[in-house]
């Protein structure tokens, strides 16, 4: 029976698992850093690629492997490639397809420390930026250069929710000759399935949804064809930012369960989207799965479920927001997202501190922007915390 026949809850729970030689149900950790050859004959055909196995576990381990292939199933992709975080993943994507004079196109409401890698790391190698609202497909065309070689999008994207059309923005790249690539943390492969719909990479901060349990970080890298997957193994091979066993194993564990928190977070963000949607002091709500929320029926269309992730404006602005972080009990009040507890933050004074006010501004990123990732908790518990803040 092939895993891929199989409906998405079934497959989180056998992704990635095979035949163990000692019948353990569980894949074993192998935690090692090294592996010893059967002779002098062994080590020489595993270096020069004549046979499969273990060397170094920079290299391969199959606690990792085991990881990489779920995530990759999941995603519809060639394989995966375990990171030592999100930013990592997305590092290993950038070293590895662009040069000097390349140009890069990407959504501005991505992570803080994206737009700065960007700006900071790849600008200081030639490789210049523009940063466009994606869920304006004409405004990404537009800032296509015939340099252009990567576009990267997070969708919905961070904070703002911002939804891209996926399909029209891998068609523009396509086009263009450039590759694009999907950061779907905020989904997970059970909503949205980025490579289906024509990308080329999926990354994702493993630290979030798939582990799902804020006791790791990670990332991974799902590109969908072979040349592309030996493309960047090589570069993360040599760069060195991959994941450790131990690491690999929780975020297996979690990904079992992924089908069941996301469907219980979904339920709970929909809930309290209408709820804050419908309050007084709030001014504005984004969840993608909100009848209202200008991208709803795109959101529909590409994805199965609107996340755990809820960003809202709260009429007072940035003195609301401080009141609201020092009220809420059950919430914690901590940056991440993802995970099985609930959290709330305030990315003008904590996750986009680092940005220009104006920059911040320009990117949908409002003082009084609250954004909450709304975990697995009693949705009436969830709101009751809530209404103390508001
Ligand atoms: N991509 C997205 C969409 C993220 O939200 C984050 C981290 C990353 C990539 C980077 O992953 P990491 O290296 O942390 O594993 N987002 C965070 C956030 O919103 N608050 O704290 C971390």
């Amino acid at each position: 029976m092939s895993h891929k026949d199989l409906d998405m809850k079934s497959r989180c729970v056998h992704a990635g698992i095979e035949p163990e030689p000692k019948g353990a149900v569980v894949p074993p950790i192998y935690q090692t850093s090294t592996f010893s050859f059967k002779s002098a004959a062994h080590g020489a055909a595993l270096f020069q690629g004549k046979e499969k196995g273990y060397i170094y576990t920079r290299l391969g381990n199959p606690t990792i492997e085991a990881m990489e292939r779920a995530v990759a199933d999941l995603e519809g992709g060639y394989d995966g490639m375990a990171c030592s975080s999100g930013m990592a993943a997305i590092h290993t994507v950038l070293a590895t397809f662009l040069h000097a004079g390349d140009h890069v196109v990407s959504s501005e409401s991505v992570y803080g420390p994206v737009t700065s890698l960007l700006n900071t790391v790849m600008a200081r190698l030639g490789i210049e930026t523009t940063f466009v609202d994606s869920s304006n497909t004409a405004a990404v065309a537009a800032a296509i250069r015939p340099e252009t070689k990567l576009i990267h999008v997070e969708t919905p994207g961070n904070p703002t929710l911002v939804v891209t059309d996926l399909a029209a923005v891998a068609a523009l790249a396509h086009k263009a000759g450039a590759r694009l690539m999907v950061d779907n943390t905020f989904l997970s492969p059970v909503l949205q399935q980025p490579l289906a719909l024509g990308a080329d990479i999926v990354i994702h901060s493993l630290t979030k949804f798939i582990n799902g349990h804020a006791d790791v970080v990670g990332g991974i890298i799902v590109p969908k064809t072979e040349a592309d997957y030996k493309a960047i193994r090589a570069t993360l091979s040599l760069v060195g930012s991959t994941l450790g066993p131990h690491d690999a194993f929780l975020v297996h564990r979690g990904l079992k369960t992924l089908c069941l928190r996301m469907a219980r977070s979904c339920e709970n963000a929909l809930k309290i989207a209408e709820w804050l949607d419908a309050h007084p002091a709030v001014e504005w709500v984004r969840y993608p799965y909100l009848a209202s929320d200008p991208q709803h029926e795109l959101s529909r269309r590409q994805a199965k479920g609107g996340g755990g992730v809820v960003s809202f404006g709260l009429n007072g602005g940035f003195k609301a927001g401080v009141k609201m972080m020092e009220s809420v009990e059950l919430f914690a009040l901590a940056v991440s997202l993802g995970g099985v507890e609930s959290l709330i933050q305030h990315p003008a004074s904590m996750t986009h501190a680092n940005m220009k006010p104006e920059l911040r501004e320009q990117a949908g990123i409002s003082d009084g922007l609250v954004r909450i990732s709304v975990g697995i908790e009693d949705a009436d518990e969830l709101i009751a915390d809530l209404e103390r803040g508001l």
